[in-house]
């Protein structure tokens, strides 16, 4: 008897641990230019159109963080860090212009040598053939909406259909039939949704027809109180975007015949044409009548801008609809699977994005809606359903997160900090203080000249470095939208001298000698007037 029941015990004791040791899958869900006021949970000021049901149920049944931020608000460098756990200066990709050295450290080959089983599909954005992944198809560069190219391991193809389904097809279809079910899992999803030119899917061109969506409050910032560049870049709704290359209008035939427009007209119509005559048929049916009234009604001015801004964020939150829906549809495969209860699901985006703040679109300044990056977590057993982190991280901690989750070994040289301790509810003491941001792509599209920074829990300090020095101070406790420049101003000095120092600081804790390296005759030849290129004035 007493034989038995020690058998017994030692049985479930067995089982037991071998059920806690048991390794987590982990499901990465990535878009691009995904702001976190665009998403329910984050109660941003578009909370009542609300086109994420999905995320905000991931984030009522795990963990949302408040104060996650990016370190370079730009796409391939964002991914760079996510792989690398290392700042744009370590990792090589500094701006969308640079390839990825696949060769270097990143986080999935490490986990493969773990014994995990690892997959990535849709955009990836570094060039070249991914490395790490078992298994992996991605848009060739930004990825086409319509009846995309997706480039495999055995070549290029074309897939009929809608991309965001058309990823999430590609992972449902690994994870139900291609994946070895004897190994963990680390499973990327990474849509082209909702990137310009914001094209949704033909099941939500109707919708958000009949209401009107909230304005940002900055609408029409005049930027009276920044430094220059704010002042002198191109990616005003106003100014900038393109009422056919970005909002579509007008695009029949006649139209482009007409020979001052002939610019934007291609552009645009190389969106189109990717379309079936079934597609193309159904897009016009939805803007054609619209376009008609906004001719009709020959707007100008603020009720132009107006108009822009609704067609813009329409669009803009259509195609983050189609991207919450494949959401829904990954969990319900989890669940069907009965892979839910070991696998960590994960919602983020490479940045955050201007909809209509501050007068803008498109994202790249350190400024708070670009800044911020969405994070929503869940780990079964392990998050608080329902809880909020307002510690600061950032896309620069997620390699080391991963790692440490799959318990594998975390290289010394990741800049990074794991952040499961947060996850599991702890409060280290010696947790960050400040983030360290630094954005180089300049001369560029939009035109945001170079700058770094330092974000605190109340102040933030922006440098732009080759704009003349030019300075910027912000007191988030008091102006959490950077509207009130303190820089310069009296009673600042105090702050800004001990942030000043600590910017210093994370430059030399992060090795960061890439200011230093520049040539100041490249500079100088960088300075050509921006204000002065192609894009500026197209609508008026
Ligand atoms: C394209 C876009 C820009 C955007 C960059 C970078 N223009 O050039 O608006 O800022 O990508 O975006 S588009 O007409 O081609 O859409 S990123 O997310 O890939 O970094
Ligand atoms: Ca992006």
């Amino acid at each position: 008897m007493h034989r038995i029941y020690l058998l017994l015990s030692s049985f479930l004791f067995a089982t037991l641990s071998s059920l806690t040791a048991q390794t987590p899958n982990i499901l990465f869900i990535f878009t691009d230019d995904h702001a976190p006021h665009a998403i329910g949970a984050y109660n941003g000021f578009l909370k009542s159109v609300n086109p994420t049901p999905n995320i905000d149920q991931l984030a009522a049944e795990g963990m949302l963080f408040e104060k996650s931020f990016c370190t370079n608000s730009i796409c391939g460098p964002s991914r760079a860090v996510i792989m690398s756990g290392k700042h744009s200066h370590k990792n090589g990709f500094m701006n969308n212009g640079n390839a990825f050295d696949w060769d270097q450290q990143i986080f999935p080959k490490i986990l493969q040598k773990k014994g995990y089983q690892t997959a990535l599909y849709g955009k990836s954005h570094l060039k070249g053939k991914p490395q790490g992944f078992d298994d992996w198809k991605v848009l060739p560069g930004q990825g086409d909406y319509y009846n995309p190219f997706l480039i495999t391991p055995e070549g290029r193809v074309q897939v009929q259909g809608y991309c965001t389904d058309i990823v999430t097809d590609a992972a449902v279809n690994w994870l139900t039939s291609d994946r070895d079910p004897e190994k963990p899992f680390m499973l990327m999803v990474q849509h082209k949704a909702p990137h310009r030119c914001w094209m949704p899917a033909m099941r939500h061109l109707h919708l958000y027809d009949d209401i009107t969506i909230p304005e940002p409050s900055t609408l029409f910032d005049d930027w009276k109180d920044n430094a220059p560049p704010a002042r002198h870049q191109e990616l005003e709704i106003d100014r900038h975007m393109d009422l056919n290359y970005d909002l579509f209008v007008d695009l029949t035939p006649e139209f482009n015949q007409q020979p001052s427009q002939k610019r934007q007209d291609r552009s645009a119509w190389n969106n189109m044409k990717r379309m079936s005559a079934g597609q193309l048929k159904a897009w016009r049916a939805a803007y054609g009548p619209k376009d008609e009234a906004f001719h009709q009604a020959k707007l100008t001015g603020k009720d132009l801008v107006r108009w822009k801004y609704q067609r813009y964020a329409k669009n803009y939150l259509r195609c983050i609809k189609g991207v919450d829906e494949g959401i829904g549809r990954l969990r319900g495969t989890l669940t069907e699977l009965g892979l839910d209860e070991n696998t960590i699901v994960i919602y983020s985006s490479d940045q955050g994005f201007y909809i209509g703040d501050h007068g803008w679109y498109d994202k790249r300044w350190m400024y708070e809606e670009s800044l911020k990056m969405p994070f929503v977590i869940k780990w079964p057993g392990t998050t608080i359903p329902g809880s909020r982190s307002t510690h600061m991280i950032q896309n620069l901690d997620y390699a080391q997160t991963f790692l440490d989750m799959a318990n594998a070994p975390i290289p010394k040289d990741m800049q990074g900090r794991s952040l499961v301790p947060l996850l599991k509810g702890r409060n280290p003491d010696d947790w960050r203080t400040s983030i360290y941001y630094h954005y180089y792509e300049y001369p560029s599209v939009h035109m945001i000249p170079r700058h770094n920074g330092i974000r605190t829990a109340r102040y933030k300090l922006m440098n732009f470095y080759r704009f003349g020095d030019e300075w910027e101070l912000y007191d988030l406790e008091n102006d959490p939208e950077d509207l009130s420049n303190l820089y310069g101003k009296p009673g600042y000095d105090a702050i800004t001298t001990d942030l000043k120092k600590q910017l210093q600081g994370l430059v030399e804790k992060y090795e960061d000698d890439s200011i230093q390296d520049e040539k100041p005759e490249q500079w100088k030849k960088d300075m050509r007037t921006p204000w002065a290129s192609a894009r500026t004035n197209l609508n008026s």
